[in-house]
């Protein structure tokens, strides 16, 4: 496959990328170094030092023998993106290029209207450089489990049928989100569907839940091949945030009650779960809609697993509940249907000690780095 990779820079970006140029694939990427200059801007940087892009590839070809086309640029401009398919006519393209948290897009008017901007447009340009250079081409989306939000029913695999007044029809299930960030992905979603009926392209949409972990098969054969890494409120997801709070004897910052619960995976699953995807794409005309995660736990049960391996591990961890900056159900039903991918393929890494113990430990390597002003920067969502 000729695999474009959209904001191959990122915390599943470059792991996306060495995932492919590893089984042969050839690798395009682009990123334009948002959350680099963003993270640099909040202070709240990631944990583990990493080369720039240009640097990450010609490591990884020392390490691996594998090369890759690396372009650093932004997509929002439509004639860049649309040379980059010129040159290239990939078979598949990956578009991770969004600006992917919550809280960011939740701090002012201004971060709220990049999210939009960038999120939305991004997607767009991605349609038309398809529509125009090859439809054929098979895009996959990262979209996001928040899109469905928590409601009172079952989460069903993308779709759902309904039946109204004795007459049935399938419809996009439901979706109503908890910040502006999460709206963007439903945005992003109708457009897409809108477009899959219009002119007939083929689109892969990975609804996935927070992920968790910092390395893969590829990255562990240097530690400068590690993906960016964050702990702190903008960019880190909750259990990346536990462990580093736990190793730096950081009460863990649980929101609110603690009974929110999200759906989660390995970062190597993510992996499987993309290439899974590419090797076996959607049909002309399809949107096909994958729920990504592998299991399901609450805040406070998460706390919990850290809190066990950390005390195991020497240190002295405590659970805090912070008053809640979000606005979001502290206590839902949460049901959520996730057989797409496993039917793909898909072998789920689980949650274990053992894995968690290993996280654990490198982050111990980088205690130094922490920046402990990361952990709460103070966003609201009032
Ligand atoms: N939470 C805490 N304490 C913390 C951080 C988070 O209790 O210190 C809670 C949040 O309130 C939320 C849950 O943990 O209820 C998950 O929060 P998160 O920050 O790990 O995840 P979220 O903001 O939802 O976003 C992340 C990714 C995003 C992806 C999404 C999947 O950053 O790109 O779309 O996970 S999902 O959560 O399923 O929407």
């Amino acid at each position: 496959m000729k695999i474009l990779i959209l904001g191959a820079d990122g915390y599943l970006g470059w792991p996306t990328c060495m995932y492919f140029s590893s089984r042969k694939h050839k690798v395009i990427g682009i990123d334009n170094y948002f959350r680099r200059t963003a993270s640099m801007e909040l202070d709240c940087e990631a944990l583990i030092p990493a080369p720039n892009l240009l640097q990450r590839v010609k490591l990884w070809k020392d390490t691996s023998g594998n090369k890759m086309n690396i372009h650093i640029g932004d997509i929002t401009d439509y004639a860049f993106l649309l040379s980059i398919f010129k040159e290239y006519n990939p078979d598949v393209v990956v578009h991770y290029a969004e600006q992917p948290s919550a809280p960011y897009s939740m701090i002012n008017r201004e971060k709220a209207a990049f999210t939009l901007q960038n999120n939305l447009m991004t997607t767009l340009n991605v349609i038309y450089a398809v529509k125009e250079t090859n439809p054929e081409c098979h895009i996959i989306k990262l979209g996001t489990m928040g899109e469905y939000g928590t409601p009172n029913i079952d989460i069903e695999e993308g779709w759902l049928e309904i039946e109204h007044k004795g007459r049935k029809d399938k419809f996009l299930f439901p979706r109503q989100t908890g910040s502006l960030y999460h709206t963007t992905k439903i945005q992003d979603t109708d457009m897409l569907w809108f477009y899959v009926r219009t002119w007939g392209l083929r689109v892969t949409d990975l609804m996935q839940g927070p992920v968790y972990g910092l390395s893969t098969d590829e990255s562990d054969m240097d530690s400068r091949l590690m993906p960016h890494f964050h702990y702190d409120e903008i960019f880190g997801t909750v259990l990346n945030r536990f462990i580093v709070q736990a190793v730096a004897e950081y009460p863990l910052t649980v929101y609110g009650k603690g009974n929110q619960t999200r759906g989660f995976l390995n970062l190597k699953d993510t992996m499987q779960c993309v290439y899974l995807s590419a090797e076996q794409p959607a049909e002309h005309k399809q949107l096909r809609i994958f729920n990504q995660l592998t299991e399901a736990f609450s805040v406070n049960q998460l706390a919990e697993k850290v809190k066990k391996i950390g005390d195991k591990l020497g240190y002295n961890v405590a659970v805090n509940s912070v008053k809640n900056p979000r606005i979001e159900k502290e206590d839902h039903y949460y049901n959520i249907h996730y057989t797409g991918l496993l039917e793909l393929g898909l072998q789920p890494h689980f949650l274990t000690d053992d894995v968690l113990e290993e996280i654990f430990k490198v982050v111990d390597k980088y205690k130094d780095r922490i920046n402990r002003s990361a952990f709460l920067k103070g966003i609201k969502w009032t």
